[in-house]
């Protein structure tokens, strides 16, 4: 039923055919009809063939081993004994050897690309914009991607300080088809957050074939047209690799790469230290990692012994691990004395040493070890609820490498990883069992516990007061004081020490210091907000606020129902600010505030 097709695309149909594929072209119209939407299925055949490191044949391939294997009900880690990882790195943070090594990764981040996969959305959340949009808390309120942009700009300041040449860090966002219209038009719309837009580059994860058998046959969405589905977030290392950016870099003398997921904002508080743990160790890769309770719905890191001596360092998935623990002796998944699994979780954070990373992705052509999860219809295996397809996921890279090249970075759980996914009804169900919501509440309590904690680690005799629990619809959440420290303000625990003096923070304060502001002594009850803008030093050597300060407020039924923003739903609050004192220099000069006057030197 080919009718009059270009040559190509007979060849294309001929391999179709010889991986199974018959039963496609024997569906089709006679020739002379439906030649238009054949032709487009040939286009799509070659869409699909160039987005699969080699080809479709291959991805077939593979889909038919993996498929089998699954109907077989084979352990996709029988074979793998797993081990708690040895060495991680403890820095403690604020500590002179966390800061020792953060003044090493200032040296070295001038060389790093930051590359976020954001290909995903908040389908689970209840938001329908694109994460990366989602404000981080409700007090600045700062967008996620405005938070990790404000961070890139801190690093180049810190860099080009170090290197006294101009620094302009790239960023590569990796959207899917869900994502890049609202990605593009967030960043258009805020002027690319104070980036240059040609440091910035989104990449497109295209979709991969959807199956409809265990023996792999093409999933049609009708006669010329093949079901699609995400393949994952591993696709940025295909991407990467085929988009020739990688080695781009690498010519261009960069050194490190860092990948890091699209809602937590913390990642990048200690970046810097992490960083330096890569260089000054030689860490082939890096990642980063956090104390994890026991069942939490996150990946632990394991060091994995094959029965053939093969060893890796890699992410187990959180439903893996507990039959993984179970079959080979252990007790599963479960808190060890300080209450935390003895396996520390996954962060999805990821620094690779750029020389290397590139020779893998030269090596393996940017293919991810990949699963498959098909929904069988019984306990035959036969037969599928639903299409499925291969999927990969970026952390996998790692089990590219041996375990001796990989390290492993935890912090305390208060620079950890705590995600906005979780809607407000999943977020109150997993908070009344005792595991962590990963709701928009708890990503946001996490945000001014995280820059809190560094004032009582990093500044002189602090008192900043401890949370309360506050009681949403969403469940309980602790909530201290709103603390937000932009990062050109606090870069690095060293740059936060040097313009921090001694701060009182009560119960219920907000607090927000932007720019190159130097406190001394700070006693706040109530709301405050410095900021220097770019140019500007502003010294404040003392200064005691009491004023009415903000407060978060539950919705009211009718604004959880639906009249509220989406931003506020997820969480089941909102902020409000009664009074605030704001101390603002604009223009560049050295300032200080004392007694209530600014003055320029
Ligand atoms: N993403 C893509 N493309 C996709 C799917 C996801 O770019 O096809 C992005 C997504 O936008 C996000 C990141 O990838 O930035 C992670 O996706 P998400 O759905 O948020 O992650 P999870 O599936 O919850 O799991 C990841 C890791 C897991 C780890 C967990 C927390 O896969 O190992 O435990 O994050 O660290």
């Amino acid at each position: 039923n080919l009718g009059l097709l270009a040559e190509r695309d007979v060849a294309l149909a001929e391999s179709l055919a010889a991986e199974g594929q018959q039963e496609i072209f024997a569906a089709w119209d006679a020739p002379g009809t439906g030649d238009a939407e054949k032709l487009d299925f040939f286009k799509q055949i070659r869409t699909l063939d160039g987005n699969y490191p080699g080809g479709l044949g291959c991805y077939l391939r593979n889909a038919r081993g993996l498929l089998q294997a699954s109907a077989e009900g084979a352990n996709p880690l029988a074979g793998w004994t797993p081990s708690v990882p040895r060495d991680t790195f403890r820095p403690e943070v604020g500590s002179e050897e966390f800061m020792a090594y953060e003044e090493l990764g200032a040296s070295e981040v001038g060389a790093c690309c930051f590359v976020i996969p954001a290909g995903g959305l908040g389908e689970r959340l209840g938001f329908h914009g694109v994460k990366l949009a989602l404000p981080a808390e409700l007090v600045t309120p700062s967008k996620v991607l405005e938070v990790y942009c404000a961070y890139l700009r801190a690093f180049q300041d810190l860099a080009e300080k170090k290197s006294s040449s101009r620094s302009r860090l790239p960023l590569v966002i990796m959207a899917s088809s869900d994502t890049e219209a609202g990605i593009r038009s967030l960043l258009e719309s805020n002027n690319y957050f104070g980036l240059e837009p040609e440091q910035v580059t989104i990449l497109l994860q295209e979709k991969v074939a959807a199956l409809a058998r265990s023996d792999a046959l093409l999933s049609m969405e009708g006669r010329y047209k093949v079901g699609t589905k995400p393949h994952g977030h591993g696709d940025i290392h295909f991407l990467l690799h085929s988009k020739g950016m990688a080695k781009r870099w690498l010519e261009e003398g960069r050194r490190w790469v860092l990948f890091f997921q699209d809602t937590n904002t913390l990642y990048l508080t200690t970046f810097l230290c992490s960083l330096g743990v890569s260089a000054k160790h030689g860490l082939r890769a890096n990642v980063v990692a956090m104390p994890r309770k026991a069942k939490e719905a996150v990946g632990s890191i394991a060091r994995l012994t094959h029965s053939d001596g093969k060893c890796i360092v890699a992410n187990v998935e959180y439903n893996q691990l507990e039959p993984l623990l179970k079959a080979t002796g252990g007790d599963g998944d479960v808190n060890g004395p300080d209450g935390f699994s003895p396996y520390p979780g996954n962060t999805n954070e990821l620094i690779f040493s750029l020389p290397q990373y590139v020779s893998v992705l030269e090596e393996t052509g940017g293919q991810m070890p990949e699963f498959i999860n098909p929904k069988y219809t019984d306990a035959s295996r036969s037969t599928f609820k639903s299409p499925t397809r291969l999927e990969c996921m970026m952390q996998d890279f790692l089990k590219l490498l041996p375990a001796e090249e990989v390290g492993v970075t935890c912090y305390p759980l208060e620079f950890g990883y705590f995600p906005c996914k979780n809607d407000i009804a999943t977020a109150a169900r997993l908070a009344a069992e005792g595991t962590p919501p990963h709701g928009a509440a708890s990503a946001e309590a996490a945000v001014y516990h995280a820059y809190a904690e560094l004032l009582r680690r990093v500044g002189r005799t602090s008192h900043v007061a401890a949370p309360t629990a506050r009681h949403w619809c969403g469940g309980p959440q602790l909530l201290g004081p709103a603390v937000v420290l932009w990062p050109s303000f606090a870069p690095s625990c060293a740059e936060l020490r040097r313009r921090l003096g001694e701060v009182v923070l009560e119960e219920g304060s907000t607090l927000e210091v932007r720019g190159d502001v130097h406190l001394g002594r700070l006693t706040l009850a109530g709301a405050l907000r410095v900021v220097a803008g770019e140019g500007a030093t502003l010294h404040v050597p003392q200064l005691e606020v009491r004023n009415r300060g903000g407060e978060f407020v539950a919705l009211t039924e009718a604004e959880q129902a639906g009249e509220a923003p989406e931003e506020l739903r997820i969480r089941g609050y909102r902020y409000v600010l009664h009074e605030v004192e704001e101390i603002k220099v604009s223009e560049p000069g050295i300032y200080t505030y004392a007694d209530g006057t600014l003055t320029r030197s």
